[in-house]
C-alpha cells in the first residue's frame, strides 16, 4: 500500500477490496464536516465519481470513536464499505488523507484520467501522530510567496499530515502582514529596492523591485483553508531584532540617539541587520497594537515572537537604552532583551495565547510560560527542556531546507550543511540527554525554509521535496526501537509511489540524480559549511 507517512499497522486484505463506482456513498456526522467535504472535493475530482450523501452502515463512512486520541484514526475497508473512525476532526482528516493515498497516485489528480478501475484496498489500518508539532516554517519575510501558493503549500503540508505552518511573516527584508492601525508597515515596509543573489561573497545583486503582503482577508482565508485540512498556521512577528522594514516605515521604533532611523530604507541585504527595536514603553505600546490585530486573525494558541539574532550593539550605544536598562534594574542588554520578551510572554497570556521564540529568548532568563524553537543546535532545546519548557526541535544542522540535499558543483546555492534525504530520514528529534518526563516537552519538531536564496514555489518545492516527505515520517511516524532501525531502503521503496503522486499533484521536487538545467543558480555565490554538521 506504500503508505508515507507509515502507519502505526497496517495490513491488506486483499479478499477485502472495495471497487468504487457513480453509486459509492459518503456519509459523516456534522462534527466530521470538514473531512467529509475534503473527501468529496478531493476524490469526485480525481476520479469523476460523485460520492453522493448516503446512509450510515454502507460506502465511505466516517465516524467519530470517543476512544481514540483526537489525531487518530482507524480505516476497515471491506467490499462495499470503508469505515474511517476517528478521534476527533483532525484524525478524520489525516484518515481522509490515507483514503486517498490508498487509491494511488492517479487520486492526486484535479480531473479524472478515467472514470472506471477506482478500487480501495481492502485493509485494516490504525495509525496516530507521534508528535503534536508537525511543523514547517515558510519565510515569506526575505521573498514574497504569492497567496495562491500558500494556499498550495498548505495542501502539501496537510498531505503529508504536518499541521503547523509556521509563517515568518515580518523581518528586515520586509513586512507582510496588513496592519489597519499602522498601515506605513505595508505601505512602506512590504517593498524593497532590490535584492541580493546568492551570499555577499559573490557582490550580486538583482536591481529589480521587490515586496508584496497578505490582506487581513488574505490570511483569514489562509488561515480558514489551512484549518479546514487540518493544518494550524502559526504567525511570527520577530523582535526585537529583524526589525528593520517596521523600523523604516515608521523611524521613532528604533534607535534614533544613535541612528538616523528616518534615512533607513527596507534592507537589500542577507544577514542580519543592526537596526534593532528600541525598548521604550511606546515601542511597546506599538508591537501591542500590531499583535492586537495578529490575535484576531490568528486564532493558534501560540504566536511566535521571533527573538533571534538581535545585535546589541546599538543598545550598548544608545543612552536612552542604557537608561531604560538602569530604570528597570536591569544588569545588561540580554536583560533588556529578556524583559522585552516576559513582557509579551505576560501580555500574550493575559490573551490566553502562549509565547514561541528562537532559542536565544533563553539569554537572560527564559520568561515564564515560553516555549522555544531550537534552532542553533539541540543544546537550547535540551536547556528549556529541562527547565520544564516546551520546545519544538528544529536545529539548522539537520531541518534546514535552505541548505543544499547534496553535495555538487550543479547544486543550486549553496548554503549551509549537506543534508540528503536519508540524513533527513535519520534525524531524531528527541536527544537522548533528556529522561522520559523532559522528552514530553519536546512537543514535536520543524523543517524551516529560509527564503534568502529561493524567490518563487518553484524553488521551494526543490528545496522541501521529496525531503519534506522524509521529514513527516520522523514527526508522524512511531520511533523504531532504535533509531539505527530506522529502515531508509523501506521508505525509498515506498517513495518510488510517492513520487508518482507528487507528480500528479505537480511538485517539482529534486530529482535523485540532481537539479534540471532550470533548477540550477549558475555562478551563485552561497556559504557552504564543509564537512558533517558538528555532532549535538
Ligand atoms: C538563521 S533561524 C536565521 C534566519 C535565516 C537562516 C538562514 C533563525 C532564527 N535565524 O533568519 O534566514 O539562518 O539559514
Amino acid at each position: 500500500m506504500d503508505l508515507i507517512p507509515a502507519p502505526s499497522s497496517a495490513v491488506r486484505r486483499p479478499d477485502g477490496d472495495f471497487p468504487l463506482d457513480a453509486a459509492t456513498t459518503l456519509t459523516a456526522p456534522p462534527a466530521l464536516a470538514d473531512a467529509e467535504r475534503w473527501l468529496r472535493t478531493t476524490l469526485s475530482a480525481a476520479t469523476g465519481l460523485p460520492f453522493g450523501p448516503g446512509r450510515p452502515g454502507a460506502g465511505i463512512e466516517l465516524v467519530q470513536d470517543e476512544a481514540l486520541a483526537a489525531e487518530a484514526y482507524r480505516i476497515t475497508v471491506r467490499p462495499g464499505r470503508a469505515l474511517l473512525a476517528a478521534g476527533g476532526p483532525a484524525g478524520a482528516l489525516w484518515g481522509a488523507q490515507t483514503l486517498r493515498q490508498l487509491l494511488g497516485p492517479d487520486a492526486y489528480r484535479r480531473s479524472p484520467l478515467r472514470r472506471e478501475g477506482w478500487v480501495l484496498p481492502g485493509a485494516d489500518i490504525e495509525d496516530a501522530p507521534r508528535f503534536g508539532w508537525r511543523g514547517a516554517l515558510l519565510d515569506v519575510a526575505r521573498h514574497f510567496l504569492p497567496k495562491s501558493d500558500v494556499l498550495r503549500f498548505v495542501d502539501l503540508l496537510a498531505a503529508h499530515k504536518l499541521n503547523v505552518l509556521h509563517l515568518h511573516l515580518t523581518d528586515d527584508q520586509g513586512w507582510r502582514v496588513e496592519i489597519k492601525r499602522y498601515p506605513g508597515l505595508t505601505e512602506r515596509g512590504a517593498w524593497r529596492e532590490r535584492s541580493m543573489v546568492g551570499y555577499r561573497s559573490g557582490g550580486r545583486r538583482d536591481d529589480r523591485p521587490h515586496g508584496g503582503y497578505y490582506t487581513q482577508d488574505d490570511l483569514r482565508e489562509i488561515v480558514g483553508y489551512a484549518a479546514a485540512r487540518g493544518v494550524t498556521v502559526v504567525p511570527e512577528i520577530d523582535l526585537p531584532g529583524h526589525t528593520q522594514a517596521a523600523i523604516c516605515a515608521y523611524p521613532e521604533l528604533g534607535n534614533t540617539d544613535v541612528v538616523d532611523t528616518a534615512a533607513l530604507g527596507v534592507w537589500t541585504d542577507w544577514g542580519v541587520s543592526h537596526n534593532v527595536l528600541n525598548a521604550s514603553e511606546e515601542t511597546l505600546r506599538f508591537f501591542e497594537g500590531v499583535l492586537e490585530e495578529v490575535l484576531e486573525l490568528f486564532p493558534s494558541e501560540f504566536v511566535h515572537l521571533g527573538g533571534d539574532e538581535c545585535p546589541k550593539e546599538q543598545w550598548k550605544d544608545s543612552a536612552a537604552a542604557q537608561a531604560r536598562i538602569r530604570e528597570l534594574g536591569l544588569a545588561n542588554e540580554d536583560e533588556l532583551q529578556s524583559h522585552l520578551i516576559r513582557h509579551f510572554d505576560r501580555w500574550l497570556a493575559e490573551r490566553g495565547r502562549r509565547l514561541i521564540g528562537w532559542d536565544e529568548i533563553l539569554e537572560g532568563g527564559l520568561a515564564p510560560g515560553a516555549a522555544v524553537s531550537s534552532w542553533r543546535g539541540f543544546g537550547g532545546g535540551i536547556a528549556a527542556a529541562k527547565a520544564g519548557h516546551d520546545v519544538v526541535m528544529c536545529p539548522e544542522q539537520h531541518v534546514y531546507f535552505d541548505h543544499r540535499q547534496a553535495d555538487g558543483p550543479d547544486e543550486p546555492i549553496p548554503v549551509g550543511f549537506v543534508r540528503t534525504l536519508e540524513d533527513v530520514y535519520r534525524f531524531e528529534p528527541v536527544p537522548a540527554q533528556l529522561d522520559g518526563t523532559e522528552a514530553r516537552h519536546v512537543i514535536g519538531t520543524q523543517a524551516n525554509l529560509w527564503s534568502e536564496f529561493t524567490d518563487s514555489a518553484r524553488d521551494i518545492d526543490y528545496r522541501a521535496f521529496p525531503r519534506l516527505v522524509a521529514f513527516a515520517e520522523v514527526a508522524w511516524s512511531a520511533l523504531p526501537a532504535e533509531p539505527a532501525e530506522r529502515d531508509f531502503a523501506g521508505f525509498e521503496r515506498r517513495l518510488a509511489t510517492h513520487l508518482k503522486a507528487l507528480d500528479a499533484l505537480g511538485v517539482e521536487y529534486r530529482p535523485a540524480d540532481g537539479p534540471l538545467p532550470w533548477q540550477r543558480w549558475p555562478g551563485v555565490a552561497g556559504r557552504p559549511i564543509e564537512g558533517p554538521p558538528p555532532v549535538r
